[in-house]
Order: C-alpha cells, then structure tokens, then sequence
C-alpha cells in the first residue's frame, strides 16, 4: 500500500498487547510508514533507531482535587495534538480500555475542526474477557468498538466472545499475533544450557506477566510431577503479583533449587533457545504471543486449551492442550513430549507452526484494513 502516517496507541509495557503493538509499529516503519507512538512512557520493545519512527509522551498533571488523574482526557489531547501536528492519517489503538474511547474522544474533537481521522481498534484479550465485561466498563468498551472505523480482534475466539459478551453492530476482523523469525529464532547457546542444566537435565520454561489469569501455581505443580519423574530445571521469566506465592509453593514442595525466578528479561529468545519446553495452563488466553515465541525458538507446548490456544497449539504435534488446571494430564503430556524419542519432531513442528504468524504474512492483514478504513476519507478529500 501507499505509505501512510499512523498513530500507534498502547500499553508501552512488558504485555502482549505492548509488545504486538510496538512490533507492529516497527514492521510498519521498515515498510516506509511514518508511524507515531503515543504512550505515557517509552515502549519497552520500541528498541531501534529508524527514521520513520516517533515517540510522543502522554503527560498528565495531577492536582490535588483529583484522586484519579484523568489519564484518558491527556491521552484524548495527546492524540489531537499529534494528529495535527503531524497529520496522521489513522490512528490504531491497541487494547479497549480507555485507548477506544479516547481514540472516541480525540476523532470528535477533530471533526469540529473539519479533520477526520479513521480510528482502528485492536482487541487483545484481557480488554474484553475480562475487565471490558465488567459492568463499569462494558457500556464505554461496547460504544467505542462499534464507533470505531476498524477493529481487529487476534483470534478467532476473541472475536466470537466479543460478540457474544457485546452488543456489537459492526465487523470484527481477526488478525493473529505474529512473529519476527530473524528475532526469535533458535541460537547457539550450548554454554549457557550447560550451565543450566550441567547434567543434561530436561530445561522448562514458563514466561508470563504472573497475574492469576496464568495460573504459575500450575506451572509449579506441573514441573514438580516432572521433577518426580526425571532430572529437570524450570526457568520463570517475568513478574506479577502471584510470584511470591509461586516462590513459597517451590520451597513448599522442596524444588526450590531446580527453579528459578529470573524477573523480566530483555532477550527472552536466549533463554528460549535452550529450552525443551514450554508451560502456558492459562485460565484465559485471547491467543499466547509467549507461546508462540517459543515455537518460533522450536519450543513445544503443554498449554491448557482456553481462549485461542487451539488456533495456535496443534494437539499431538506442536505439543498438547488440557482442560484449564488439569495438571496431571499436563504432567502425562508433557512427559510424553520430553521422552527423547518424541522431542525432536515436537520441536521441528513447533518452528513448523511458528512459521505460518511470519510477520511478512501477517502486516498485509493489517495494511489492507488501514486501506479499508481510509477509502472513506480519500473520498472526502
Ligand atoms: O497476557 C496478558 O495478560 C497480557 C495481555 C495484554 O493485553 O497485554 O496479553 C493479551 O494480548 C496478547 C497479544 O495480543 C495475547 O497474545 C494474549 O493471549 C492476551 N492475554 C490474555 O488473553 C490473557
């Protein structure tokens, strides 16, 4: 398509939907896009110089009659000003709450100054299936998705739940996650499993945000059946609220020293590239980008079978889906995929699957619903 300039609004934080949204954005500018983040602070992946990209800073000033600093009217005058001063051409949220209303807020403004702007909204998950349904959100969320001009969900799953939980009287478009396979791939990195996993144990691997919704008291609870059955170690990468809990639970089940917490991390496909497994028991997940990193480092997957996870996890091939917390199904599966005879085919299939969310397959998803919104505008000008 031509090269447009976009607005790109997000959480700019370690989550799935920063990080979708910033490698977007950064797909984007390679592509010749001028693209213009809009955050309160620097996304965390928004790592690279390139002259088509821009960062632009939410500032919000509280005063003392506010006990909540209303973040979404300066993220709303933010957006107006950007939209002006750099003449975007659309504007893509990412997440519902409150990027879509904003987003709402900042169109409407502009149209009393005679510039229309297309709003496109992209579900993540969370957004909808959990905080959006919530009655004192649901009534903004349901507004701001039917008043946007495009709304992207990342699965299939997500989009037919947004239907189910909304009332929603216009098209949802369902554009998975993706991946950047020049990033992560599989490295060489046979001194760092060696000092790992010095007796060539089984290495385990669990990367999330560890809030609730990912159920890490599983994950302990699956590794510890693995640890019972053969030498291994777990890797928990990423931090939350449940950490402290998953902490005491390893030290409760005398694991604690073939576990390890290492916090947020960076390169996370250095870790991936020596791993043997990956464990996502998710209560709820819209799709699992984490899951798909792995695969991409040709990683297998024990996952439960919520949300998205069975567009993503082919059962038997790139590893198995269970019931959400059936951890001793988890544990037999996971066995399974770890027996030496079965490893290697798991892994190839992994990359196998990876391969089908390449970015380059995925960014002319998004491109054509970019053109698709800015027809009505062309028509205008
Ligand atoms: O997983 C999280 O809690 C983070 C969350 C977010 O919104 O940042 O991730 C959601 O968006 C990702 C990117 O689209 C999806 O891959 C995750 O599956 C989704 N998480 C959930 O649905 C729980």
């Amino acid at each position: 398509m031509e090269q447009i300039k976009i607005g790109i609004v997000c959480y700019p934080t370690f989550g799935g939907s920063g990080v979708v949204a910033t490698e977007l954005g950064k797909a984007l500018a390679k592509e010749g896009h001028k693209v213009h983040f809009i955050t309160y602070s620097q996304p965390t992946r928004l790592d690279f110089l390139n002259e088509n990209l821009f960062y632009h800073e939410v500032d919000f000033h509280t005063y003392p009659l506010f006990e909540y600093p209303p973040y979404e009217l300066a993220l709303a005058s933010k957006m107006v000003s950007v939209v002006k001063n750099e003449k975007l051409d659309l504007l893509h949220v990412h997440y519902a709450i409150p990027h879509a209303s904003a987003a709402y807020m900042a169109k409407q403004i502009l149209k009393t100054e005679g510039i229309f702007i297309p709003v496109v909204t992209t579900l993540h998950g969370t957004d909808i299936t959990l905080v959006g349904k919530d009655a004192s959100y649901e009534p903004v969320v349901t507004f701001s998705i039917n008043q946007s001009d495009g709304v992207t969900a990342v699965s299939a799953d997500l989009r037919r739940e947004t239907f189910e939980h909304f009332k929603i009287t216009r098209d949802i478009d369902v554009i998975p996650n993706f991946i950047d396979l020049d990033k992560f791939k599989k490295q060489k990195k046979d001194h760092f499993k060696k000092a790992i996993c010095p007796n060539g144990e089984a290495l385990i691997v669990h990367t999330s945000n560890f809030r609730k919704v990912k159920r890490i008291q599983d994950v302990i609870s699956i590794f510890a059946n693995i640890h019972d059955a053969m030498p291994a170690k777990l890797l928990m990468i990423g931090d939350g609220p449940e950490r402290s809990r998953a902490e005491s639970q390893s030290k409760e089940l005398n694991i604690e020293h073939d576990v390890r917490f290492l916090g947020k991390l960076e390169a996370i496909e250095e870790v991936l590239s020596v791993a043997d497994l990956f464990l996502m028991p998710s209560e709820k997940e819209s799709f699992g980008l984490a899951a798909l990193e792995a695969m991409a480092c040709e990683v297998p997957i024990i996952s439960s079978n919520a949300g998205g996870l069975p567009e993503l996890n082919i059962h038997g091939v790139t590893g198995f889906m269970s019931n959400v917390g059936d951890v001793e199904d988890m544990t037999k599966n996971a066995l399974y995929v770890l027996d030496k005879n079965h490893l290697p085919a798991f892994k190839e299939n992994a990359l196998k699957r990876a391969k089908d969310f390449d970015i380059a397959n995925i960014l002319p998803l998004y491109e054509k619903v970019y053109e698709r919104v800015l027809t009505p505008t062309r028509a205008m000008a």
